[in-house]
C-alpha cells in the first residue's frame, strides 16, 4: 500500500467560532493551523477563506494572503476550496484558481446541502476543470454523491481532465450520500483504476470512515471543515489533534504517513516550488 496522504480541512465555510471555539479563522490563524496540522503529519491543507467577522469569501486577496502565510509556515500542499459557500456565485468561487496552487477542489455535480442546495452545473464544471487544466493545477475531486463520478468521468472524455484521477469522497453531509462503508465501498469500485482517493466522514463518521479507507488503501481527510468534536460531547482542541490520531492509527495499521513531497508524487503533482 502507498504512504497515506492526511489532509487537514481547516475551517470549511459552514462551521461558526460559536459551534468550535478554535477554529481558525484570519490567515495568521489559518497558516498557525496549517503548520500544527503539518506537524502533526498532514500533507495537504484544504482552505476556506473567511473575512474578519467569520463570513465566508472566496477572495483572491485573502486566499493569497493565506497561500503566503501557509508557504512561510509549513511545506504542506495548499488546497484552496472552489466550493465556497454554497450562496458563492460561479465566478467568486473560481477566484482562487488565479494564484496558480498546486491543488484546488472541483465538486462535480449538484446536490442537497443540509437545508440547502450546493449546485454544479455543466458549464461550472466545465470552466472550473478547463482553469486547472490550463494552469497546471491538480484538481481534487469532490464527491458527495455517486452521479458525480459519472460527471467526472464526462470531463475526462471530454479532455477537460487527466488521468490519474484523484477524489474526496464527502460522506455524510445531510442531503447527500451517508457516511457508510457499504457507500464507501461503491464508491471506490466506480472510479477508474489507477485513479487515487480519499474520504471525508461527516460529524462522527469522520474516524470510523477513516480507518475503514486506510484499510483499504485509500488517504483520509480530517479537521473542523468536517467535524469539530474529538469525541461524543468532546470538542477537538485543534485540526492539529485530529490529524495526531489518524497518524497513530495508521502506525497500528502499518501504514507510513507520507510528506509533502511523497504525497505529489502520489498524486502525480509536480512540484511548482
Ligand atoms: N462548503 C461546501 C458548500 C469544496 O470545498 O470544494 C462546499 C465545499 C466543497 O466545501
Ligand atoms: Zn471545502
Amino acid at each position: 500500500m502507498s504512504k497515506l496522504i492526511i489532509t487537514a480541512a481547516l475551517t470549511g465555510a459552514e462551521v461558526t467560532k460559536e459551534q468550535q471555539p478554535n477554529l481558525p479563522i484570519t490567515p495568521e490563524e489559518i497558516a498557525l493551523a496549517a503548520r500544527e496540522a503539518y506537524e502533526a503529519g498532514a500533507s495537504i491543507v484544504h482552505v476556506h477563506a473567511r473575512l474578519a467577522d467569520g463570513t465566508p469569501t472566496q477572495s483572491k486577496e485573502v486566499y493569497g494572503q493565506i497561500q503566503r502565510l501557509v508557504a512561510a509556515a509549513c511545506p504542506a500542499i495548499f488546497q484552496p476550496s472552489t466550493g465556497g459557500a454554497v450562496w458563492h456565485t460561479a465566478q467568486e468561487r473560481l477566484q482562487p484558481l488565479e494564484l496558480n496552487p498546486e491543488m484546488a477542489t472541483l465538486s462535480t455535480g449538484t446536490c442537497n446541502f443540509g437545508t440547502d442546495i450546493f449546485a454544479n452545473p455543466q458549464e461550472f464544471m466545465e470552466e472550473a476543470a478547463r482553469i486547472m487544466l490550463e494552469r497546471g493545477i491538480k484538481p481534487e475531486i469532490e464527491v458527495f454523491e455517486a452521479g458525480m463520478i459519472d460527471n467526472a468521468l464526462r470531463l475526462l472524455r471530454k479532455g477537460l481532465l487527466q488521468e490519474p484521477l484523484h477524489f474526496n469522497f464527502v460522506l455524510g453531509v445531510p442531503g447527500a450520500m451517508a457516511g457508510t462503508v457499504r457507500n464507501l465501498a461503491f464508491l471506490v469500485d466506480s472510479i477508474p483504476p489507477g485513479s487515487t482517493w480519499t474520504v471525508s466522514g461527516i460529524g462522527r463518521q469522520e474516524t470510523p470512515l477513516a480507518v475503514v479507507a486506510m484499510a483499504m488503501g485509500g488517504h483520509v481527510r480530517v479537521g473542523f471543515e468536517d467535524n469539530i468534536y474529538y469525541r461524543r460531547g468532546e470538542l477537538a482542541t485543534s485540526n492539529g489533534q485530529l490529524v495526531a490520531r489518524i497518524v497513530r492509527i495508521a502506525q497500528e495499521l502499518g501504514r507510513e504517513i507520507a510528506t509533502p513531497a511523497e504525497a505529489r508524487e502520489i498524486l502525480g503533482i509536480a512540484s511548482k516550488t
